[in-house]
């Protein structure tokens, strides 16, 4: 049941249903509407006739015909007049009435425009927020597995100068370009001097900054294998496990990092030990930790109820990057938790990218809101959270 931004044209949208931004004729128009009817076909507007038109704040439903959406779900937003006539109250009941045919309906898919922010002129900014907070209230209350999608079709509506996005932009280009500065990073430097290509591995943490802190602490071998960034992950681990399993990590950590250099089965067995506590079971022992429910988490983290299950059920799951953040956005962990949670997955957040300073702006500042970080990763064209 989460929200998702995209930006596409809303008559190419593959869902159960599209809301169309119509008027109280049905009969056509402009903008938005004119384009679905281009694109459903004469027979759209043969049904919308039969309809008998419809009044502001209310929703009518059709077929969507040639569209590749199933259903079209036709919607009459207020004319902006300065705000003081109800425009709000009644642009908030376009989504509210749509949003209930569709739960009425079982759908489990549906794509908004953004009504009235067109034609109807709606300031943009703030259609958005009464878009966005209608839909997360009605997100949070039901019962129905229901991806909501709004549709921004032109970029001037998330306005990219707004003192939240000035700062992310500082934040971001200091950092960014630290880590792209003109001399290389280390391990660049130490793959040039080694003449060797740059090799994945699943703990890429010479991302992290600092990872590689002390050139000179490094053996060739380790720097080439990444044994080093794992050993400061192990004992990052050890550091934040519950303490029986400290235990066990410190005496395995100690016999693979004491006196002669670790064997890489030495390695490969104490991270397996590390790993006692899956991704999974960390996520639930965390939710528990907080007292949240889990739909609570999954809602917060605007996460499917289906992919929450796939996880709770499965204490190996593999989880995307921007779904572990989720989770650690919902759950309000700080940085460090965050990187041992990502860990868990094989991930790290780094410097080295946009959508990973974004996220470690928004936790640095103590903003846990998974939409509206989903707001700046939207505006600086990164992937969303939550699905
Ligand atoms: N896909 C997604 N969004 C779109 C598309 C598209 N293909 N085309 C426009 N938008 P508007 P309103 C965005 O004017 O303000 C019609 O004539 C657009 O950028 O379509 O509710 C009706 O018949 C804007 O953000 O609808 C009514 O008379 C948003 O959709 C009147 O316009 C809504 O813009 C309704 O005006």
């Amino acid at each position: 049941m989460p929200l998702i931004f995209v930006r596409n044209d809303i008559t190419r949208m593959k869902v159960d249903a599209i809301v169309n931004a119509a008027n109280k004729s049905l009969l056509g128009g402009g903008g938005v509407d004119g384009a679905i009817h281009r694109a459903a076909g004469p027979r759209l507007l043969e049904e919308c006739r039969r309809l008998g038109g419809c009044e502001t704040g209310e929703a009518k439903l059709t077929r969507g015909y040639d569209l590749p959406a199933s259903f079209v779900i036709h919607t009459v937003g207020p004319i902006w007049r300065g705000g003081f006539f109800g425009e709000k109250e009644k642009l908030a009941s376009c989504y509210r009435n749509s949003l209930k045919i569709a739960e009425e309906n079982g759908f489990e898919s549906i794509a908004f425009p953004l009504i009235s922010s067109g034609v109807y002129g709606y300031p943009k900014e703030k259609a958005l927020r009464v878009a966005e907070n209608t839909i997360r209230e009605f997100l949070d209350k039901t019962e129905a597995d229901m991806t909501v999608y709004l549709v921004i079709f032109d970029r001037a509506t998330l306005d990219i100068g707004k003192k939240r996005f000035k700062e992310i932009e500082e934040f971001i280009g200091d950092r960014y370009a630290k880590a792209h500065g003109d001399s290389p990073s280390y391990s660049a430097k130490r793959r040039e001097s080694l003449n060797r290509p740059e090799v994945s591995f699943s703990f890429d943490n010479s991302l992290i900054d600092g990872a590689y802190r002390d050139a000179d602490d490094l053996g060739e071998a380790d720097a080439c294998t990444g044994i080093a960034p794992i050993a400061e992950a192990a004992e990052e681990a050890r550091e934040n496990a519950p303490s029986s399993a400290k235990q066990k990590a410190s005496a395995i950590v100690g016999a693979g990092m004491g006196g002669a250099a670790p064997s890489i089965s030495n390695i490969g067995k104490a991270i397996d030990e590390l790993m006692d506590e899956s991704f999974s079971e960390m996520l639930l022992r965390k939710i528990d930790e907080r007292g949240m429910t889990d739909s609570e988490c999954y809602k917060k983290a605007n996460i499917d109820r289906k992919l929450f299950s796939k996880i709770r059920s499965d204490r190996l799951y593999k989880p995307s990057k921007p779904t572990v953040i989720a989770f650690a956005i919902a759950l309000e962990l700080d940085l460090n938790e965050t990187n041992n949670m990502l860990m868990k997955a094989g991930f790290a957040l780094s410097h080295s990218n946009k959508f990973d300073l974004i996220i470690e702006y928004f936790i640095k500042h103590g903003v846990y809101d998974v939409f509206e970080i989903n707001e700046a990763l939207f505006a600086f064209d990164q992937q969303l959270l939550g699905a």
